[in-house]
């Protein structure tokens, strides 16, 4: 890890700022699930650490998008990404596609990276099932587009959901095929272990990843649903036909529930239960709705303002890029010069 120590005027020893890196794909509405899984977190991070928090629209592409709406998303998700919290004086927030080094890296990983690796991503497995008319290869090589976005960066930790663990572990394995073939060239990144944020389900078939791209508008709920919405998805939510308010084994609509209102209340399994002692699923199912709305109202708000100011948003991408740029050149030209290729 690169924990080197510093010193300040001879005397003061100050610890570098570990690196973290995420992002978020602007390939559908963000919903609670980004926003649980990453977004609210990295909030908490953004004063301990060196945070690199990017939109991720070259992701996105591996799934056909309109343009004018792709376009229109990733203003939109760096826009959520502010109103969640996140400082762009503290965060550097960017637009992967205004840094052509994610590129430029992840051709170079994919030649460090074996076919068995990538055939047995089960994300790939999902999307291609998802998308049979267009299992294209970018899907496929989806993971080394994520490592390049992180190795790029010298990043110490990911804060990933659940459902990214494997993609992460690909990465690892890359930087230290790579550091073993050359010599240490790149940090072999860390998952960030987060105090919340499990994988939130979906409200339509909870043994299935809540995801923006779900065809099916009641299984999501979108940071940016009115309050009417969100309330009608939760109250259409699939429990079980059982009646009490409990964390089980097979209860899979009511444990999702449970960890929704616990990621947005703080409160434990056990003080939801007796919350909830006799009363029914409509009860809760309510109390989770007020709850996910009434906690979401602020972030839409600052949402509204931010969209009404462009010019700010692209400020924002600007200044986010430059400083991107100049971290991922170095790590660009520190590879370049490992294979073998020529500089100039
Ligand atoms: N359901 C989820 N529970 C917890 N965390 C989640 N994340 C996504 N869904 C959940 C976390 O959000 C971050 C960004 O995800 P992404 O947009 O890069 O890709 P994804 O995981 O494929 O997200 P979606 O919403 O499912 O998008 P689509 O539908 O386009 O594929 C990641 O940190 C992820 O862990």
């Amino acid at each position: 890890m690169n924990t080197e120590i510093l010193t300040q005027n001879q005397e003061t020893p100050i610890e570098k700022k570990k690196t973290i890196f995420s992002g978020v794909q602007p390939s559908g509405n963000l919903t609670i699930g980004n926003y649980l899984g990453a977004i609210k977190n990295w909030t908490d991070l953004q004063d301990k650490y060196n945070c690199i928090y990017c939109v991720v629209d070259m992701h996105a592409i591996t799934v056909r998008q309109v343009p004018a709406e792709l376009r229109r998303r990733t203003y939109e998700t760096l826009a959520v990404y502010i109103a969640a919290g996140l400082d762009p004086e503290k965060n550097t927030l960017f637009v992967q596609s205004h840094v052509p080094a994610h590129a430029v890296l992840a051709w170079d990983l994919n030649c460090f990276t074996m076919f068995g690796e990538l055939n047995r991503m089960t994300q790939f497995k999902d999307k291609s099932a998802k998308n049979a008319d267009n299992i294209n290869a970018g899907l496929f090589t989806y993971p080394v587009l994520m490592a390049a976005d992180i190795l790029l960066y010298q990043t110490d930790l990911v804060p990933v959901g659940q459902d990214q663990r494997q993609h992460l572990e690909l990465a690892r394995d890359i930087a230290v095929r790579f550091n073993n073939t050359f010599s240490d060239t790149f940090i072999v990144p860390e998952a960030y272990i987060q105090k919340t944020g499990m994988k939130i389900m979906s409200l339509a078939e909870p043994t299935k990843k809540m995801s923006k791209s779900d065809a099916n508008p009641n299984a999501s709920v979108a940071i940016l649903d009115s309050k009417d919405d969100i309330i009608r998805k939760f109250k259409r939510a699939v429990t079980d036909s059982d009646t009490v308010v409990r964390y089980a084994e097979g209860k899979d609509g009511i444990n999702n529930l449970m960890s929704i209102y616990s990621c947005f209340t703080g409160k434990d399994y056990s003080e939801i239960e007796r919350e909830f002692d006799g009363k029914g699923y409509g009860d809760f199912k309510l109390a989770v709705g007020e709850t996910v709305a009434d906690s979401l109202a602020p972030i839409r708000e600052k949402f509204d303002a931010l969209m009404k100011d462009k010019k700010y948003l692209e400020e924002v991408m600007r200044s986010g890029a430059d400083a991107a740029q100049r971290i991922a050149a170095k790590t660009v030209s520190k590879v370049h010069r490992k294979l073998g290729y020529v500089g100039l």
